[in-house]
């Protein structure tokens, strides 16, 4: 194996809402996430976060767990609901979890890496309108004050709006995640809301003092054409543009595209000098990648639809599109001007059997993780960057509207009893990183 940089960091990833449980302990208020599952249809199977795989009472032995595997960065998400009240005052018995939480981390050796959103927006929010109200960007500048001033001694690795690809259009234009929608005038709002958020957490780590670095993490999608047929290549580049450099360009350029703005007059009419404040300088920037998508060309106003070629699947089902993965790393390195950049999330789903009551023999998971994991170490010698990687996920857990049908994690977690054990992937991964760290 290359040798890597002494810093660089081997994670795994998790987010509240999907690993937490305890939705209405200690004073934690209802979120978005609460609300959608109580939407019938909404959710596979009917399932619901009420107790999840109960990371909130056995964070200890999931703790014990990543110390085994020899993880030395762990990033999760704090609930906004669970730490702030309406009156966006602190919630100290929620504060308290998460103090438990990153002392323990810091006893094992951990370095904690923390979200401050992961989609679990506090339901009184959404009822003044969510992400589509710039209300709830300053509500959330709030909330990440409360968070630096909490935290901040304990943490120096902070990630802002998870995934903004999700928070707006899957949320208010694909409908599949909470709250549900389907308006691109709403996606748009939230879209510009979203960009907001993260620069005014930005501003507030700045303002508050902390010593650490903070950054987006966004799933750039880099869609490449189907075919070579310029109304595919033209189809691509509209779906880049749309998904991807709509949340890249404002944040490290400080611009919205240029067609963008002639198409769409919430972005057009968004006050001036938000930008100022969304192009404020990073540190770093997290990537989230599971696989390229490809489009041709399509009648549907974006102008773009993705195909679905001949690669392998994973159990999503999504392509397995390893050869792309440096060429993403890449791009998204050049957009962020060569800051330094973290793959925050990368992994795959499997149906998983438990055999012999504690073994899970997830062989295409850990194919999965080694290739990719050799790719994005690639990019090194391409002059990226690159930092850290991130497993998603630790555990099996929640995965949005498909329940707990879908299992991502290098630990297996029997949904009944909530036991866990390791896949052969976490011994993969342990196995990996100690090689990695002997070089
Ligand atoms: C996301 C989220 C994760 C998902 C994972 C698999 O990337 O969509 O950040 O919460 O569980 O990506 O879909």
């Amino acid at each position: 194996m290359k040798k890597l940089p002494y810093d660089f960091a081997f994670g795994s990833a998790t987010a509240s809402v999907q690993v937490e449980g305890a939705w209405n302990e200690d004073g934690k208020l209802p979120s978005i996430w609460d609300d959608f599952c109580k939407r019938k249809g909404k959710i596979d199977n009917g399932d619901t976060v009420e107790v999840s795989v109960d990371h909130y009472h056995r964070y200890q032995e999931d703790v014990d767990l990543m110390a085994y595997i020899g993880i030395d960065h762990y990033r999760f998400s704090i609930s906004w609901p669970r730490v702030m009240d309406e009156s966006l005052r602190p919630n100290e018995k929620g504060i308290a979890f998460y103090t438990r939480l990153l002392e323990a981390l810091l006893e094992k050796g951990i370095k904690p890496a923390i979200t401050l959103y992961h989609w679990d927006l506090p339901s009184f929010l959404q009822k003044q309108g969510g992400w589509t109200n710039p209300l709830c960007a300053y509500a959330f500048e709030a909330y990440c004050k409360l968070c630096f001033s909490r935290f901040s001694r304990y943490c120096d690795m902070w990630f802002t709006m998870n995934e903004p690809l999700c928070i707006s259009y899957v949320s208010y234009l694909w409908g599949t995640h909470a709250p549900g929608y389907h308006s691109m005038e709403k996606t748009m709002k939230a879209v510009h809301n979203i960009n907001l958020a993260h620069g005014l957490a930005v501003r507030a780590f700045r303002d508050a003092g902390c010593k650490g670095q903070i950054g987006p993490c966004i799933n750039a999608s880099y869609s490449k054409p189907a075919t070579q047929d310029p109304r595919d290549i033209e189809a691509a580049r509209r779906d880049n543009c749309y998904k991807t450099d709509i949340f890249t360009l404002p944040v490290f350029q400080g611009h919205y595209p240029e067609e963008i703005l002639r198409e769409q007059k919430v972005l057009r009419n968004a006050p001036k000098g938000d930008m100022n404040i969304i192009s404020l300088p990073v540190d770093m920037a997290g990537l989230n990648y599971y696989h390229t998508d490809y489009v041709k060309y399509a009648d549907n106003g974006l102008g773009a639809e993705g195909v679905i070629l001949d690669f392998p699947m994973t159990d999503m089902p999504w392509t397995i599109t390893v050869d792309d993965f440096p060429f993403c790393i890449k791009s998204f390195s050049e957009q962020a001007n060569g800051i330094p950049i973290y793959i925050t999330e990368n992994g795959c789903a499997y149906d998983d059997v438990l055999e012999n009551d504690g073994e899970v023999h997830d062989i295409r998971r850990i194919d999965y993780l080694r290739s990719h994991i050799n790719a994005a170490l690639s990019t090194l010698d391409m002059g990226v960057d690159l930092k850290g990687y991130f497993v998603w996920s630790l555990l099996d857990n929640f995965e949005w509207s498909y329940g707990y049908s879908k299992r991502f994690g290098l630990i297996y977690v029997d949904y009944m009893t909530k036991r866990r054990c390791l896949k052969d992937s976490a011994f993969f991964y342990k196995e990996f990183i100690e090689n990695a760290k002997q070089v």
